[in-house]
């Protein structure tokens, strides 16, 4: 039997119990010294990733764990976040003993249901609005909302940072406190990682296929691998973490944001959604999977090593307040996306490209060899039998650059310019900056890589009559728009791609 119930943020007051105590709890962890106490907001943080600066040097036990781009995705967070609510709730106590007030004893972690309002009627705030108490400077100093305002340890301020100031100015992406929604719905849905039936790929597996939750990585734990993110983990997981930028916009600094504990209590919730989903939906019975073990620290801050099939055991004590609302059931536009590319290459750009804050960024794509395959391609768009797939290499920015941007295949002037829902017959998919940053710890340097296959979009372009001849050019256009005069400012962003390529196997 749960007994506590995560419940929906966005159907929240402003200040409901929930983030009121959410709130004054994580002010209280702030206060504890990071290098001492486990419990301290900055440890926890830390647990996920590390800054630069300190990753060398006077390391703790438990940091820099958080694994992205595999099968331990899902489980890691799981157990991450329970004994996260763990240590708030038993702050709230101690908070509410210390001030004479009541507090509720059963807290559990709201979820951010971003996905809820699939339309939004734009400029008033949708579900992928940040939360009210996410974006007031203040709060209420006590429960019953008497006193002076004070502080709310919630709000990030979302103004321009110099980038030497990254780490030392909390911060969100410019603008993202008033905007009606930090990315559009189709970046936000689960839709299309519902409608997978692998939760990960077979080892092995002949063909490389988007799964529910990664690749299936073996016994390794990377901490951050280009290859075999699932669909869940590309959107709307990274797409988030790429619309709220700044600290949330990097894998080291987003735990420090408040709102991502809220952000991956909802991709937790796609989990139990996903399994009750489809009768042959099931997670994986490996044991490298069920016997992996983690390291995390209780609310008295004791080191302890759970392994998958304990973290899945803790989580029968919550429960979700819905398991429909916002998890997929409205359509959503899907990439074809891939977990790895193959190595033909037919097409191929020039080397390093700037991508534009304001609109769309058109790369050219010119023949890499003579064979007849490529030169049926590029005159007609003929598709070779063996399929074709379109990679992105060397995705990076100096910091997080406020948005996804969305891909199209050699979309006729004028089109692809950002207004449109993703549903045109050209999109292929997302490019997604979190984990690529030069801030980052972890890269090899070559920067995010995501590949899609694009056969039947470009046999469906060619049917329809819709394949112009002559240079095949794809456009890359920021899924969300960036304030313009943050574009024209010296702190402006400065994401860029290295190549695209277009192989077959
Ligand atoms: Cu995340």
């Amino acid at each position: 039997m749960a007994t506590y119930t995560r419940r929906d943020a966005t159907a929240m007051d402003t200040w409901d119990p929930v983030l009121y105590w959410y709130a004054r709890a994580v002010g209280e962890m702030q206060k504890r010294n990071p290098d001492e106490d486990p419990t301290s907001w900055v440890y926890q943080a830390r647990i996920h990733g590390v800054e630069k600066s300190r990753l060398t040097k006077d390391t703790r036990p438990g940091w820099n764990q958080c694994p992205h781009g595999g099968w331990f995705f899902l489980p890691w967070h799981r157990g991450y976040l329970w004994y996260f609510e763990k240590i708030v709730r038993a702050t709230i106590q101690q908070i509410a003993t210390r001030e004479g007030h009541s507090a509720p004893t059963d807290w559990a972690l709201p979820y951010w249901n971003y996905a809820r309002d699939p339309g939004g009627i734009l400029p008033a705030f949708t579900s992928r609005a940040l939360p009210a108490a996410f974006r007031e400077p203040t709060m209420p100093e006590n429960p019953d909302g008497s006193g002076q305002p004070v502080p709310n340890p919630l709000y990030l301020p979302d103004t321009a940072v110099p980038e030497e100031d990254f780490w030392k100015n909390p911060h969100r992406g410019v603008g993202k406190n008033s905007a009606p929604e930090v990315v559009p719905y189709d970046e936000a849905s689960p839709y299309c990682a519902m409608l997978r039936n692998l939760f990960s790929l077979p080892l092995g597996g002949p063909v490389p296929q988007p799964s529910f939750g990664s690749g299936h990585t073996g016994s390794d734990m990377p901490h951050y691998e280009r290859k075999g993110p699932g669909v869940l983990e590309l959107t709307p997981h990274a797409m988030i973490h790429d619309g709220v930028a700044g600290w949330m916009g990097e894998v080291a600094g987003s735990a420090r944001d408040p709102i991502f504990w809220l952000h991956h209590a909802n991709i937790d919730r796609f989990w139990p959604a996903w399994l009750r989903r489809g009768v042959d939906h099931s997670n994986p019975k490996d044991k490298d999977w069920l016997t992996k073990t983690y390291t995390f620290f209780d609310e008295a801050g004791t080191l302890l090593t759970p392994t998958t099939e304990e973290v899945l055991a803790n989580a029968g004590d919550y429960n979700y307040e819905s398991l429909d609302s916002g998890t997929g059931e409205q359509p959503a536009v899907c990439a074809r996306q891939l977990a790895q590319a193959e190595e033909r290459i037919l097409v191929t750009s020039n080397p390093g490209h700037t991508l534009s804050l304001a609109g769309p960024t058109e790369v050219p794509l010119e023949a890499a060899n003579d064979s007849s395959q490529t030169q049926d391609f590029l005159s007609s768009g003929a598709v070779p039998e063996t399929g074709l797939i379109l990679t992105v290499r060397g995705i990076r920015s100096n910091v997080p650059p406020g948005t996804p941007y969305r891909i199209y295949l050699n979309p006729p002037q004028g089109q692809g310019q950002g207004q449109d829902r993703p549903d045109d017959a050209y999109f292929v998919g997302w490019v997604s900056f979190f984990g690529s940053s030069e801030g980052e710890h972890h890269g090899n340097g070559d920067g995010n890589e995501f590949s899609y296959d694009i056969t039947e979009r470009v046999r469906q372009l060619q049917e329809q009559g819709m394949w112009s001849e002559g240079p095949v050019t794809v456009s890359l256009v920021p899924a969300t728009s960036i304030p313009s005069d943050l574009a024209t400012s010296p702190h402006a962003p400065q994401p860029s791609i290295d190549r695209v390529t277009i192989t077959t196997q």
